[in-house]
């Protein structure tokens, strides 16, 4: 297997006991201390916390509470030689989140997002890390005319600006996903993210991560979404997974769907020296419901598996023939070059 310079990260839904909105959890929902041993065993350095990972019932603690408790869980990774990757409020659970958190019509149930996020900051920097990713589930509507987008990218900038003013050392990294649970969600894309940042006090300090699985729901090639925000060097995370077309979100195994487009996410990657910065590859992936409990880990190790092998097709790739081919114009056969490379033929 090639070397790789990448460091791979995973958050504790990851290892999820296969509930889904038509059925019960199918697999014992395992302890905290089992999810990060596990995590190291497989040679995973970071975690991804929301902020009730980190502090669980986070709505029923003390400011005091919540960040001795998140020096208590840093003390935890140290000890277990693990990195905080990021933290992201987790804004769509809550009573005060039904119509949306930052862009809700309540006046009420707004400033309740920005206090939350404030609050995940404080948790970030008591963590380690300047990485607050906002996937803003509930930003969007059912129906079109019960909100205004011009209102709702409003709302956005003014709850941006806000988090960016309460922590000067904070990095705002926008997950955008295009739908679920919302029919049109108004950041979708990260044309949207990169876009929203310029209005905000610091764009430079407002980012994105692409996950594969939203890239797909947009009807784009997460390859080109990297490429796209590396050129603006705003791709602070990244979430690699699989999706077999327009669907539910299913957060398959990375490249389980389609290896072609897979391997051409890992090779944006190596085209534009990402994770040179200290940033990591996070799978975001769940078991198949299926999964039995001995197979717990299996969604895990082998997307880092495939990774891995993907990494050794794209530094193998034969470039000077590939170029060869381009500047002849004949796609036709840099088509099958690539089909052949991956085939191993
Ligand atoms: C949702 C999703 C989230 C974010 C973190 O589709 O991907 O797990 O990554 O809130
Ligand atoms: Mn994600």
């Amino acid at each position: 297997m090639a070397k790789s310079q990448y460091r791979f990260c995973v958050g504790p839904w990851n290892f999820s006991a296969g509930q889904d909105p038509y059925g019960p959890p199918v697999r014992e929902e395992k302890s905290f201390d089992w999810k990060l041993k596990a995590l190291k065993e497989l040679g995973f350095e970071g975690m991804m916390f929301h902020d009730d990972d980190a502090v669980p019932d986070i709505d029923s603690k003390s400011a005091k509470q919540v960040l001795a408790e998140a020096r208590a869980l840093k003390r935890q990774l140290d000890d277990a030689g693990v990195v905080a990757e990021m933290v992201a409020p987790r804004l769509w659970f809550a009573p005060q989140t039904v119509d949306g958190a930052f862009t809700s019509n309540n006046p009420k149930h707004r400033q309740y997002a920005i206090d939350r996020s404030k609050q995940t900051c404080d948790i970030a920097r008591e963590l380690g890390t300047d990485i607050l990713v906002l996937w803003l589930a509930r930003e969007g509507s059912y129906l079109r005319e019960s909100k205004s987008a011009g209102q709702a990218t409003e709302h956005l900038v003014t709850a941006f600006d806000a988090l960016l003013k309460h922590d000067k050392k904070i990095r705002l990294a926008i997950e955008p996903k295009p739908n679920e649970p919302m029919d049109h969600a108004y950041l979708p894309t990260i044309g949207h993210a990169l876009a929203i940042a310029q209005q905000t006090r610091d764009p430079k300090r407002v980012g994105c991560v692409i996950e594969s699985a939203h890239s797909l729901l947009s009807g784009h090639d997460p390859a080109d979404d990297i490429e796209f925000a590396m050129s603006f060097k705003k791709l602070w995370s990244l979430h690699l997974n699989d999706q077999n077309g327009l669907k539910y979100d299913q957060d398959k195994p990375f490249g389980s769907a389609n290896l072609r487009v897979a391997f051409n996410q890992v090779r944006a990657l190596e085209r534009t020296g990402y994770g040179k910065n200290g940033e990591f590859v996070c799978f975001d992936v769940h078991p198949f419901r299926t999964t039995r409990e001995e197979h717990f880990l299996q969604h895990l190790a082998n997307s880092k598996r495939t990774f891995v092998h993907l990494l050794k097709k794209a530094r193998t790739y034969p470039e000077k023939e590939a170029a060869r081919l381009i500047a002849d114009r004949n796609y036709q056969d840099l088509d099958q070059l690539v089909l052949e490379h991956l085939m191993g033929v």
